[in-house]
């Protein structure tokens, strides 16, 4: 688990992310989408450029429901068994979404960050970030297997 500390950056960060929520989701899918979401988006599969991705309401609705999630996530500090559930059932048995995706996408997730906050974003806040990130992932592939699914 992470110490209060880390928990603490987790969430000063977090606060800096949630006063552009639609911004920071909007930024976050255009780079992932351009590793793997071609594949994985068939709704957004018809944004080819970075001028339609930036004018896709649909996209940036999308990465304020993935950014908010994750902030009610974060926000209950490792005990968010209620909040995982739901998620990891839609991601294993509907979006069939990869582990190893959810790593790449918080790998995104703290790059967007970094190149938004950086002067509030420090090498301890980052480490405590990919930590709170990687007990999100964690916790989502072993509910994967109680959904029959191994990621
Ligand atoms: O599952 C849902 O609700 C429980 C539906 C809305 C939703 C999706 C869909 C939410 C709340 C999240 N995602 C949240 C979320 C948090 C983590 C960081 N996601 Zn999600 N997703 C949805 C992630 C991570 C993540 C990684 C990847 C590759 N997610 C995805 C993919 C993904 C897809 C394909 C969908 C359905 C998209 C859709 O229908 O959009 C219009």
């Amino acid at each position: 688990g992470l110490s209060e500390q880390e928990w603490q950056h987790v969430l000063n960060i977090w606060a800096k992310v949630e006063q552009d929520i639609p911004a920071h989701g909007q930024q976050y899918l255009r780079r992932g989408f351009h590793q793997i979401s071609p594949l994985l988006f068939d709704k957004f599969k018809q944004l080819k450029t970075v001028d339609e991705m930036r004018s896709s309401e649909e996209l940036k609705n999308h990465g304020t429901t993935v950014l908010t999630a994750l902030g009610n996530i974060l926000k209950q500090k490792g005990q968010h068994e209620a909040q995982l559930k739901p998620l990891a059932q839609t991601h294993a048995t509907k979006h069939k979404i990869p582990v190893k995706y959810l790593e790449f996408i918080s790998e995104v997730i703290v790059k967007t960050i970094a190149s938004r906050h950086s002067a509030d974003f420090g090498d301890d806040s980052q480490a405590a970030m990919r930590k709170a990130l990687e007990l999100f992932r964690n916790d989502m592939a072993s509910m994967y297997k109680e959904f029959g699914f191994q990621g």
